[in-house]
């Protein structure tokens, strides 16, 4: 399987995290990359490829345009307060003052903007998310001809909303690919997110649509982040009714569970039947994941794979999060090596 990923991922490189109320060095750090690349390449996964210098005008398909010029200023607004820090939100519309009426200054804007301020903004933030949105529209544009492909994201992506960023996301990269797949004449995506979060910002964004069937298997939110959607009442709505479901499963759940959950997705994208199928993967189910609660083991990882391939689809892995660092290649590479039918 190719791999498209983009060394300039590396702009974005924020120093700060709101975690347990201090200030830590991310988990959603550049070196994550490192490991699933030294994976791919010792393992022998297939040829790693740059993005092509790719016109990014469909995240406008996804995303609102005054979020995105949002996005595009909001370090240097930050930069001129003098501050020392990096961007971080301090205060939101929240419920007992559901505005919708946008500050003009950065502190408003950023509240928002952010549906969750764990994730900071910094120089090259930006920068650093169109390399994401790069790498899957390279890795789209080559599904015609590759049966699969494996578009190495990062910054990721499925937290985004048409015009909210937060759980280390900006752009939804995976909400991109479907949008250039549907441009390209696909008239049904489906998009099954195995990330340990709910997918959030990609629910969101095709909530009322029947031609991008999301599934999503993650931590029960009334346990774990995002916690404010991801029930499993969610379905749809309108003309998208029956087009989502979703899979909240308890801490500590391990693969014998899980598994019989992805089965009963994998039927829903069986009798879907869509042109394509699209991956959300995220290798935070893995049992050492430092801000996770299931209990897959690195070998689980291949049978994930398997089952996905089963399906018998044009498929494209879409990297999410991850942050048991030093398994995380490893983790990467057992799902893409089991899709190919293999078991080291
Ligand atoms: C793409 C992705 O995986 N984003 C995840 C963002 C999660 N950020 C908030 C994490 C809060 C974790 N609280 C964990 C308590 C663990 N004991
Ligand atoms: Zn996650």
């Amino acid at each position: 399987m190719k791999t498209i990923y983009s060394k300039n991922h590396i702009l974005r490189n924020s120093k700060t995290e709101l975690y347990g109320g201090e200030l830590v060095q991310p988990f959603e750090r550049p070196e994550r990359m490192e490991f699933i690349i030294n994976a791919i390449k010792e393992r022998d996964l297939g040829p790693i490829m740059d993005p092509v210098n790719i016109n990014t005008d469909i995240i406008f398909k996804v995303h609102d345009k005054h979020y995105v010029e949002f996005l595009n200023v909001a370090w240097k607004e930050w930069l001129k307060l003098g501050l020392g820090g990096e961007a971080i939100p301090t205060v939101w519309p929240s419920r007992s003052m559901p505005s919708d009426v946008i500050p003009n200054f950065i502190e408003g804007k950023l509240g928002y903007y952010a549906l969750a301020n764990e994730t900071s903004i910094s120089e090259g933030t930006v920068e650093g998310a169109y390399e994401a949105v790069k790498v899957v529209l390279t890795a789209t544009d080559m599904l015609e001809k590759e049966k699969s492909l494996f578009a190495l994201c990062r910054p990721p992506g499925h937290h985004a909303s048409k015009d909210q960023y937060g759980g280390y996301c900006f752009f939804n990269n995976v909400a991109i690919a479907s949008e250039r797949l549907i441009e390209k004449g696909a008239k049904k995506i489906f998009i099954l997110d195995v990330d340990f979060h709910h997918g959030n910002g990609t629910q969101a964004i095709f909530y009322d649509r029947p031609d991008v069937y999301f599934a999503s298997l993650h931590g029960d939110p009334k346990e774990a982040f995002p916690h404010f959607l991801g029930h499993a009442n969610e379905k749809g709505h309108g003309a998208g009714e029956g087009f989502n479901i979703n899979y909240p499963m308890q801490p500590g759940t391990p693969y014998t569970e899980w598994t019989r959950t992805l089965d009963d997705a994998i039927e829903k994208i069986q009798s879907y039947q869509p042109d394509a199928l699209l991956i959300s993967l995220g290798v935070d189910t893995y049992e050492k994941d430092p801000i996770s609660f299931f209990k897959l083991k690195s070998d689980d990882f291949f049978d994930i794979g398997k089952k996905i391939a089963s399906c018998n689809l044009p498929t494209l892995f879409v990297m999410e999060g991850g942050y048991a660092i030093k398994e995380i290649g490893i983790n990467t590479v057992n799902v893409l090596k089991g899709f190919e039918g293999s078991l080291s």
